[in-house]
Parts: C-alpha cells; sequence; structure tokens
C-alpha cells in the first residue's frame, strides 16, 4: 500500500510537471484528488486495513495528498506567469516606430493672398470695412455716379434679386466705400475686401463669384501724388522691394481722372517671361481721385475734401503670384490642388 501511494505521488508530480495549460491541471486535479480518483480509491479501502496500519498508511496518503495539492497550486501560479509573460511579450509596442502624422491644414491660397493684402495695408494705417453682399442699386450703382443706361446694369451683367424691390448682388466693394463716407467725418483710410457677383460665364478667368479689394482715402489735400505713392508702396508690398509701377490713363464713372496701375514682372524684373507675357509688365489694379459727384452724393464737401480710391480682383492676384491657370482651380477646393500652396 505503501508503495502504491508513492507511485501515485510520483505519477501525479510527473504528469503535472508536464502540464503546459491551465486545463490539464484541472483535468489531473480530477484525475488524482477528484472523488473517483486514485488516492480516494485508497483511502476508501483503509477500513480493510489493520489497526497498526491504518494511521500510518491515513498519515501516509494525507501527505501524498498534501503534496500533489501543492504541486497542483506551484503549476497554476507558474503557467499563470507564463501565460501573462506570453501576453505582455505578444502585446509589446515598439516605441520608436515612426507615428503617423496628422496632416496639417493651412489657409487656403486667396485667403492667403486677402490676408497678405490687408497686412499691408493695416501697415500704412488703413482699416478694414466690411458690409452686405446683398446691396441696393442705389449704393452699387447710383451713388457711384454709374448712370441707369450703364451697361453694368443690364441684367445680363447683374444678379437681380427677383421680387424684393431693387435689391441685388453687389458686382464691386465699393458700395461698402459709399457707406463708410455717408457715415463718417474724413480723414478716411479704408480699404473693403470681399466677394462680389456679376453674370459672367465660367471659363479659366471668369467666375460669377470672386473676389475684390477696393481702397478709399479722403481728406483735405489728397492729390494723385498720394495715390501713386500709397499704391507704388502696396505695390512693393505685394511684390517685392524692387518693384516699379507705371500708370496708364483709364475710364471709370465714379473716379475723375482714373487710371490703371501695372507692376513689373516679380518674376522676370521686367525683362519679360511667361508670367507678364513678354511685357515685363503685369496689370494690378484700377484707380483714380474720387469724382466730386460721387464725394457729394455722399456728404463730403468737394470744395473741402478730396480723395482716392482703388480696386483689384484678388482672383487674379492669386493666379498671378502662384503662375494658377486656370480661376476653377481656387473654387473647387481639390485638396491635391491647394496642398500645393
Ligand atoms: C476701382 C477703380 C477705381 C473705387 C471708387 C470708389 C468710391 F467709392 F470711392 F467711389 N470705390 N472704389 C474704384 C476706383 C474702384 O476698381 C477697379
Amino acid at each position: 500500500m505503501k508503495e502504491k501511494l508513492a507511485q501515485i505521488r510520483d505519477k501525479a508530480i510527473q504528469k503535472l510537471n508536464d502540464a503546459s495549460d491551465l486545463k490539464t491541471l484541472e483535468e489531473l486535479r480530477v484525475e488524482f484528488l477528484g472523488k473517483k480518483g486514485e488516492l480516494t480509491g485508497i483511502l476508501k479501502g483503509m477500513g480493510a486495513l489493520s489497526k497498526e496500519e491504518r494511521p500510518v498508511i491515513g498519515q501516509l496518503a494525507n501527505e501524498v495528498r498534501a503534496d500533489i495539492e501543492g504541486k497542483l497550486e506551484a503549476m497554476k501560479t507558474a503557467l499563470a506567469a507564463k501565460a501573462q509573460e506570453a501576453k505582455l511579450k505578444a502585446e509589446t509596442i515598439d516605441v520608436t516606430m515612426p507615428g503617423n502624422m496628422p496632416e496639417l491644414g493651412h489657409r487656403h491660397p486667396m485667403t492667403q493672398v486677402i490676408d497678405n493684402i490687408k497686412n499691408i495695408f493695416i501697415g500704412m494705417g488703413y482699416e478694414i470695412a466690411e458690409g452686405p453682399e446683398v446691396e441696393t442699386a442705389y449704393y452699387n450703382f447710383e451713388a457711384l455716379n454709374i448712370p441707369k443706361d450703364h451697361p453694368a446694369r443690364d441684367e445680363q451683367d447683374t444678379f437681380y434679386v427677383n421680387g424684393i424691390g431693387d435689391f441685388l448682388l453687389r458686382t464691386q466693394t465699393s458700395p461698402m466705400q459709399v457707406r463708410v463716407m455717408e457715415n463718417k467725418k474724413p480723414p478716411i483710410r479704408i480699404i473693403a475686401p470681399g466677394r462680389v457677383y456679376r453674370a459672367d460665364e465660367v471659363d479659366a478667368t471668369h467666375s460669377p463669384i470672386f473676389h475684390q479689394l477696393e481702397g478709399l482715402v479722403i481728406d483735405k489735400g489728397i492729390t494723385m501724388g498720394d495715390l501713386k505713392g500709397a499704391l507704388a508702396e502696396f505695390a512693393k508690398g505685394l511684390f517685392g522691394e524692387d518693384t516699379k509701377v507705371r500708370f496708364r490713363p483709364h475710364h471709370f464713372p465714379f473716379t475723375e481722372p482714373s487710371a490703371e496701375m501695372d507692376a513689373s514682372c516679380f518674376a522676370c524684373g521686367g525683362k519679360g517671361c511667361r508670367v507678364c507675357k513678354d511685357s515685363g509688365w503685369i496689370e494690378v489694379l484700377g484707380c483714380g481721385m474720387v469724382h466730386p459727384k460721387v464725394l457729394e452724393m455722399c456728404g463730403i464737401d468737394s470744395k473741402v475734401y478730396s480723395g482716392f480710391a482703388f480696386g483689384m480682383g484678388l482672383e487674379r492676384v492669386a493666379m498671378q503670384k502662384y503662375a494658377i491657370s486656370d480661376l476653377r482651380l481656387l473654387f473647387e477646393n481639390d485638396t491635391r490642388f491647394l496642398k500645393q500652396f
């Protein structure tokens, strides 16, 4: 019987040692310590033993049971530790791996151009005026000395808002300047950037919606010299310190005299290249001395005050500056295009 117990212990310890997972350990527990196990069988047969043998075998059986239980617990702990270690190893994170860089957005090229121009004028002491995109014919045309029969007023060129009086989508930002002249006593020094609308067919250089920036300076004794000085300074800010400007006579209903300003080509310095179509110059803006009629209509005494005004299309500036060949790209918001600026 002693031998039998020793065999059971050796066999159990051996098998437990070989166990590789918790499920096997449980099967072994049932096999050796369970109700139908060998050890229980021996304890049940103890009744047949002599009075002397019984305590000896009983004690030995208890020792064997304790040894198996002890081994079982030790194996359980060891296997659990092994499983934990394997799990940690599988989940190891390589902190030296390069991360996924989040893509950074940036300002739209139009916004960059607008901010750039705003900053140049802010640096020269101008304030920024903004106003409604839905305007009245009075502010958009009448007050700017654009007569009733002027082609710009035609429905083919202007979006009228049907059914509510003479409302329209502003075709220029000048109505904003009219509002400022009506409400503020000179000196006035403002720029008015914003969206404007014209009933144009879409092509590489036209869009029914585009951005304009106009400027206005009114004070006592403002002359064409002030206009030229301010706009030459602006051209340097936009295209670089070496930029030269020239003025060509032009006509606008709201200014007299009127001119268009060219800047020496920033790409070739005036020698002629693809950007300036070999002329050495690029057209930048329209300008002029504010017409006395406009001043009077806005409540400013044209005998005391004079001023200059100018206006430019911002898509065109962006297209020149960034060498963009098709204006539509600026409205489509294709990130493959926008990423480049
Ligand atoms: C231009 C060209 C020349 C202009 C005139 C005025 C106002 F309100 F003072 F009469 N605002 N903007 C102006 C002058 C705009 O754009 C090509």
